[in-house]
């Protein structure tokens, strides 16, 4: 396999990293995973939330679901065929049931838990569930250490969850910041992941509540920006709105241009490569005029065999397939 010592040779399957977040960076990999043999995903855990006592990951679970095939496909987040026997006890026993957890879900965070009390970390933990699921790539949390997403709102400071699920992300954002992360290491892998990757892949997810905690993680902005790996992103944004959940509210709230420029600009110097919509044919040459090459097709993924097909366009744009 090509690491930073060599550059990648043409034909031969190229080491990928993918810095994720949910359902859309869950989908790209998937994708991705259909592509190449080495594949590492760098995933936030900033969202993450104790509820009954249990260590929940959702975007970690959300990628290990996807990769392994179990996904809900009508959520992109839970898993397949799922029941809600225990969160239905859960209400008659009087507690609060805004967060969906299926029963099959719950046995992922009951390990979960488990082990974290056994003193083992978290991306340890992520290793054995994402091989007893029969996961191939190597699915890594951004840090072992506690982050916590806080979103200020008019209302008040919410916790991720809160703001996003309970609340359904109504709330106008003013701010947002990540508790922990100035203490937060990268986890073990994350940094060689960057450094030895040939193509390291920005998934079309929230650029401030998914790949902005990545990206926060002491040592991990710096390690994209200094990678020798092509660095190819996906916008979030296509006309004008998002692919899913509120970030195109908090471009806007936030002072940012609602668009697949909006994104760029919050990319620049980190990305090589942008990949847009169709839709947004208009923006390749403003993006261009920040230093960013432009990939203009269908970046919106319908089903399984689209993703791969994105992916394969992302490789190729990168002069890794
Ligand atoms: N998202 C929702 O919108 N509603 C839910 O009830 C919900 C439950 C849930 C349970 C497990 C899990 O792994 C994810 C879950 N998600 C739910 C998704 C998740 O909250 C968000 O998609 C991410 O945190 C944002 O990336």
């Amino acid at each position: 396999m090509t690491g930073s010592q060599d550059q990648h040779v043409p034909g031969a399957s190229p080491t990928v990293t993918v810095l994720a977040g949910g359902v859309g960076g869950a989908k790209l990999a998937q994708g991705l995973a259909r592509c190449v043999e080495d594949l590492t995903v760098v995933v936030n855990t900033a969202d993450d939330v104790e509820l009954y006592g249990l260590a929940i990951s959702p975007d970690l679970d959300t990628v290990m679901y996807t990769l392994a095939g179990v996904a809900n496909p009508a959520t992109g987040w839970g898993v397949i065929d799922e029941t809600y026997e225990a969160l239905g006890a859960m209400q008659r026993l009087g507690e609060p049931t805004w967060f969906t957890l299926g029963d099959r879900d719950l046995a992922t965070h009951v390990l979960r838990t488990d082990r974290l009390r056994q003193g083992r970390p978290l991306s340890a933990v992520t290793a054995e569930l994402a091989a007893a699921l029969g996961v191939r790539a190597r699915l890594l949390p951004m840090t072992d250490d506690r982050v916590a997403t806080i979103v200020e709102t008019p209302a008040g400071t919410l916790g991720f969850q809160e703001y996003f699920v309970a609340r359904r992300h109504q709330d106008e954002v003013v701010g947002l910041t990540f508790d922990g992360i100035d203490a937060a290491r990268p986890a073990p892998g994350v940094l060689a992941a960057l450094a030895d990757a040939d193509v390291v892949v920005l998934a079309p997810s929230n650029p401030f509540v998914s790949i902005g905690p990545v990206l926060a993680v002491p040592g991990v902005r710096a390690a994209l920006a200094g990678t020798r790996a092509r660095r190819v992103g996906v916008s979030p944004i296509v006309a004008g709105d998002a692919l899913k959940g509120p970030a195109a509210d908090m471009l806007r709230g936030l002072g940012h241009e609602v668009s697949a420029l909006g994104v760029a600009r919050l990319y620049q110097g980190l990305l090589d490569v942008l990949c847009i919509d169709e839709q947004d044919r208009e923006l390749a040459a403003p993006i261009e005029d920040l230093g960013i090459e432009v990939l203009v097709t269908q970046a919106v993924m319908q089903g399984p065999e689209d993703r791969e097909r994105l992916a394969r366009e992302l490789l190729v744009a990168a002069g890794a397939a």
